[in-house]
C-alpha cells in the first residue's frame, strides 16, 4: 500500500501544529485509525494551494484538510462521520463551518493583528524564513494577513466587536456540546476534528485574547479539549 504522508505547520506551545486546519488532519487521521507520516513544511509556498496542510499519496498531491479527508474516504473507504445521520451530518457540517469559516478568522486576527500577540506569534509563524528575510517581509506579510481578514468581512469591525462575535461562536459550540463526551454523541467525527484543531489553537496557547479567557471559563469545553487530547494524542 502506497505511504500516506501528511505535510503540516510545525509544532509549538505542545500541540502538533500551530495551524488549526493541520492538527484538524492530524486528529481525523487518528479518529479513523489512518496511519500516516508527517513532515514538517515550515512555511506552506511550497503547497499545492499554497497552504497547509496537504496530503501526498499514490503519486498525488491534494491540498485543503477537507478535500484530503473526502480522497481519503473515497481511497479507504473510512468514514469519519460513520453512523450519523443525515440531519446529524447537515448539523455537523454547519458546525464545521462556523469554526472554519468564522471563528477561524478570530483566531487570525488575534495571532496577527494584536500588537502584544504578534510580539511572539511573528517568531513562531515566520520562524522558517532566515532573520533577514523575516525582518524585510514580516511587516507586508502581516498586512497582507490584515487585508484577508477584511475581506472576509470580520476585519472591517472593531477589536471588541470581533471579539463578541468570537465569543458568541464559541459559546454556541459549548451550548451544543453540552454534556455529551462528543459534539456528535459518544463517538468522535469529522467535526470534533475540526473543533479539537481550532479550539486547542485558541485554548491551549499563549495567544491571549478574551476570546481564550471566554472558552477557558467554559468547563466542559476544557474537559471536551482533555478526552480528545486523551483519546487520540497519548
Ligand atoms: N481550507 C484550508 C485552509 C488551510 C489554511 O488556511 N492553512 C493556513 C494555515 S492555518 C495556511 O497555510 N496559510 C498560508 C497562507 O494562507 O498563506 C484547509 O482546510 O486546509
Amino acid at each position: 500500500m502506497s505511504e500516506l504522508i501528511v505535510h503540516h505547520l510545525p509544532s509549538a506551545w505542545g500541540l502538533p501544529s500551530v495551524s488549526p486546519f493541520c492538527l484538524k488532519l492530524d486528529t481525523y487521521l487518528r479518529i479513523v485509525g489512518l496511519p500516516f507520516t508527517a513532515v514538517i513544511d515550515k512555511v506552506p509556498f511550497g503547497a499545492p494551494k499554497k497552504k497547509l496542510p496537504y496530503i501526498e499519496h499514490s503519486g498525488r498531491r491534494i491540498g485543503d484538510s477537507t478535500l484530503a479527508i473526502d480522497y481519503l474516504e473515497g481511497e479507504f473507504g473510512v468514514d469519519g462521520n460513520a453512523g450519523l445521520s443525515a440531519g446529524q451530518r447537515a448539523v455537523a457540517l454547519a458546525l464545521q463551518r462556523l469554526l472554519e469559516e468564522n471563528l477561524y478568522w478570530v483566531m487570525v486576527y488575534d495571532r496577527w493583528m494584536v500588537d502584544a500577540n504578534w510580539q511572539f506569534f511573528r517568531d513562531i509563524v515566520l520562524g522558517g524564513m532566515p532573520l533577514p528575510v523575516r525582518r524585510l517581509a514580516g511587516p507586508a506579510i502581516r498586512r497582507g494577513i490584515g487585508r484577508r481578514i477584511e475581506g472576509h468581512g470580520l476585519g472591517v469591525h472593531s477589536e471588541r466587536e470581533i471579539h463578541a462575535i468570537g465569543i458568541r461562536d464559541l459559546g454556541a459550540v459549548a451550548d451544543f456540546l453540552g454534556d455529551e463526551p462528543f459534539l456528535m454523541g459518544d463517538r468522535a467525527t469529522t467535526v470534533d476534528a475540526a473543533a479539537y484543531g481550532l479550539l486547542a489553537n485558541i485554548l491551549l496557547t499563549p495567544v491571549a485574547s478574551p476570546v481564550k479567557e471566554a472558552g477557558l471559563a467554559r468547563d466542559n469545553l476544557v474537559s471536551y479539549l482533555q478526552r480528545v487530547r486523551d483519546s487520540y494524542f497519548h
